[in-house]
């Protein structure tokens, strides 16, 4: 039975009762969006939001250099790395697990050196190369699904079963992992919410998380903190979608998600508390 998922120095039990979900917070490092001061001050900057994270109870930290927001131009290996790999070195040892949120094989090595858990590809590990980067490691793997790339993702998604479609996409993913040797009990899915879907897919796909894991047997993580699928339904813009991101997040470990990556961790940990001790979750 492949009922745990083994990623670095951890091993989470995803199926059976002694499950409990977990809590991936976002660490973007990205300059632009906060900060004029340059390098050192968004290195500063991202190492106090992992502190609060970690006073938070958050479970992994996902670090991003690259904004991967509908119509986002391409950043360059140099600056990602440059951006990240600071932070990388710097969390490694403060208790929680460490994920890169990279689709860049480059990007993936370098993490691997730096002592990373986990890998999070939003390409779902197809640029020539980002197998063999990570096939020798012990690192866990995200697989998530993405239609088209994040400059067009948004202009057209189309899908005839987006369910179907993006099942067969995660298999045919996992299976060419596997088949270069990599122990499934590293990997886990992703469906990519607002990667190439719109809002009627974005929810098919969440009510299908079930569905997702007892077809692939693999754990699932959900992304949907603050997306748009949580504004079409609440109404409200971007910086309001906390409460409605919190519900998402429990809609999908309702479901049997293992991992909710979130950018409010101290509302999500206390949520899923409460959840957890109100509820037999047993899958
Ligand atoms: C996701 C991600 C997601 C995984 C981003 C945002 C956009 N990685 N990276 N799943 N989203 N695995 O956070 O709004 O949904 S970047």
């Amino acid at each position: 039975m492949r009922s745990t998922l083994q990623f670095g120095r951890f091993n989470y039990p995803w199926r059976g009762d002694r499950v409990r979900a977990r809590v991936m917070g976002i660490l973007n490092v990205t300059p632009d969006s906060f900060s004029d001061g340059g390098q050192h001050q968004s290195l500063e900057f991202a190492i106090s939001h992992a502190e609060q994270m970690i006073l938070d109870g958050v479970d992994i930290i996902d670090v991003g250099g690259e904004s991967s927001r509908p119509g986002a131009p391409p950043l360059p290996l140099a600056q990602e790395l440059q951006r990240v790999m600071p932070v990388l070195y710097a969390l490694r040892d403060q208790g929680p697990a460490i994920s890169v949120d990279t689709y860049k094989p480059e990007v993936m090595r370098e993490a691997i050196i730096a002592g990373v858990d986990m890998i999070n590809d939003i390409n779902g590990f197809r640029a020539p190369g980002a197998i063999a980067a990570v096939r020798d490691s012990d690192c866990g793997l995200c697989i998530m699904h993405m239609q088209s790339d994040p400059q067009h993702m948004q202009l057209a998604p189309s899908y005839s079963d987006v369910v179907a479609e993006v099942t067969a996409f995660l298999r045919e993913r996992i299976e060419a992992l596997t088949a270069a040797g990599i122990d499934p009990r590293r990997l886990c899915i992703d469906p990519g919410f607002g990667f190439g879907k719109t809002v009627e897919h974005n929810y098919a796909l969440l009510k299908a998380t079930g569905q997702l894991i007892a077809e692939l047997g693999v754990p699932l993580l959900a992304g949907l903190s603050r997306k748009s699928m949580v504004g079409a339904v609440t109404g409200k813009p971007v910086e309001q979608r906390m409460a409605g991101s919190v519900g998402g997040a429990l809609a999908a470990v309702a479901q049997g998600a293992l991992i909710v990556r979130v950018h409010d961790v101290a509302e999500t940990v206390d949520a899923l508390k409460v959840w957890q001790a109100g509820t037999n979750l047993q899958r």
